[in-house]
């Protein structure tokens, strides 16, 4: 009987029943636990920072739905926004106010966009935003990094981190070489790799899309001068820069990468955050690409839950709660970041095993590798065998992390001190047990 918990005889039977019935008995690959071995959680219910399964176990919870969370679960101003859009409708297919409050909310946010079009998911917002670069510049190939996850668009599965990197695919099946031709790959941190690409592929190049701070590989920061670097690479070959944002933007800051790096994307995607846990995805920019999408251009693009009213609500009200007081939140979710990061320095040096804490603001990953891991390579080569042991430990400590070495641990305002502490005094025991 694992310590500290039931068995969760009610997840088996809920798993038996949906594999059957769902391709790997999940909607998403990484839930599935392959890559570390466990029967799936299945979650009854989720408060704050704490999550209970069906079984009836609490746990507290540093996934978050992989970022959505970050004021935790059901959070009252959300809550509320939501019940009162409920009274009015679930989904016009028209446009309404909500949709309009929201763009304007991000644009006034975050720095260096004029416009917005807001989509269901980040999967979306990327492979709309690369299509705009390509009809923006007139141009095919992309360039985007190892271990960057971008969501499954046929051009960005190519050498993808995430669900890709976790259950070890190759070029995923499905996507053609003509697509795959198209998508240049590069080394995370590295420029040489990019300007040697610019070198080989002279105008030709419509966009990179990085991630400006990695979350996909686990949490891999840009090295200084490496986002400085892709700008210049783009202005001098005409090239777009898309930051993708869905992890960062509205974490790292309320201006999300570019206002804390204080580098100027020209366009930018977002997700998770920007729907307070309801579908939605966006991409954004310079009015001049922007207003190349139809209806008031040629480069095409829709959806028919884009800018559901009942996600904007969501959405409105969570950025609401993140902007007050000039973005106070994110000193908490600072130091509840640095609280976080230093429990796990000191139990990593407090145990025999050779392993690294990488973090940024309410972000971090134990990489089972002596670190530093600055891209894929690196990253590549932390002891997965070891991470499933880890995981598995947690979860009968009754902590939910991601079943991934190649996620990151998500800190919510609704997480505690004592919460974070009890986090790491269990991570300090369990890599004492390993
Ligand atoms: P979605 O299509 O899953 O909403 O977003 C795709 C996406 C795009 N860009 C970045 C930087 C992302 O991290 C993601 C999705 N993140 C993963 C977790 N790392 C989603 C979890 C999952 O695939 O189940």
């Amino acid at each position: 009987m694992p310590i500290g918990h039931g068995a969760r005889k009610e997840s088996q039977r809920l798993f038996t029943e949906a594999q059957a019935l769902i391709p790997g008995g999940v909607n998403s690959p990484v839930r599935a636990y392959r890559s570390v071995g466990e029967t799936p959680v299945f979650y009854d219910r989720a408060d704050g920072a704490y999550v209970w399964d069906v079984d009836g176990n609490k746990y507290t919870d540093f996934v978050g739905s992989w970022g959505p969370m970050i004021l935790g679960h059901r959070p009252a101003a959300v809550m509320q926004a939501v019940a009162d859009q409920l009274t009015r409708g679930t989904s016009y297919g028209a446009p309404c106010e909500a949709e309009v409050i929201l763009a304007e909310k991000i644009v006034s946010l975050v720095p260096n966009i004029d416009m917005v079009r807001m989509v269901s998911s980040g999967t979306e917002a990327t492979m709309s935003a690369l299509r705009l670069a390509r009809g923006y510049t007139k141009r095919e190939k992309i360039i985007k990094f190892e271990g960057n996850y971008h969501g499954h668009s046929d051009a960005l599965l190519v050498s993808a981190g995430s669900g890709v990197a976790t259950l070890s695919i190759p070029g995923t099946p499905g996507v053609t070489e003509g697509t795959a031709k198209d998508t240049l790959v590069a080394r995370y941190n590295d420029l040489d790799s990019v300007a040697a690409l610019f070198a080989a592929h002279k105008d030709q190049i419509a966009a990179i899309i990085v991630e400006p701070i990695a979350g996909n590989m686990g949490l891999v920061p840009p090295l200084p001068g490496f986002l400085e670097g892709l700008r210049t690479l783009c202005d001098d070959n005409g090239t777009v820069l898309l930051f993708d944002e869905v992890i960062s933007g509205f974490r790292a800051s309320l201006g999300g990468a570019q206002e804390l790096f204080g580098i100027q994307a020209d366009l930018v995607t977002f997700g998770k955050i920007i729907g307070g846990g309801f579908p939605v995805g966006c991409f954004a920019g310079r009015a001049d690409i922007m207003k190349c999408l139809a209806p008031s251009g040629p480069v095409y693009q829709a959806g028919t839950l884009s800018g559901n009213p009942i996600a904007m609500a969501a959405g409105i009200a969570t950025l609401s709660e993140l902007a007050k007081g000039d973005g106070a939140i994110y000193k908490r979710l600072d130091a509840k970041g640095a609280l976080l990061k230093q429990g796990l320095k000191d139990a990593v040096s407090g145990s025999d095993i050779q392993a690294c804490v990488q973090s940024l603001g309410s972000l971090a990953t134990i990489f089972f590798t002596p670190g530093p891991v600055t891209d894929w390579q690196s990253a590549s080569l932390s002891d997965t065998e070891l991470f499933s042991r880890y995981f598995k430990l947690m979860l009968r400590r009754g902590f939910i992390i991601a079943p991934s070495q190649y996620e990151c641990l998500f800190v919510s305002d609704a997480h505690t001190e004592e919460d974070i502490i009890a986090f790491t005094s269990a991570v300090k025991d369990v890599l004492c047990e390993l």
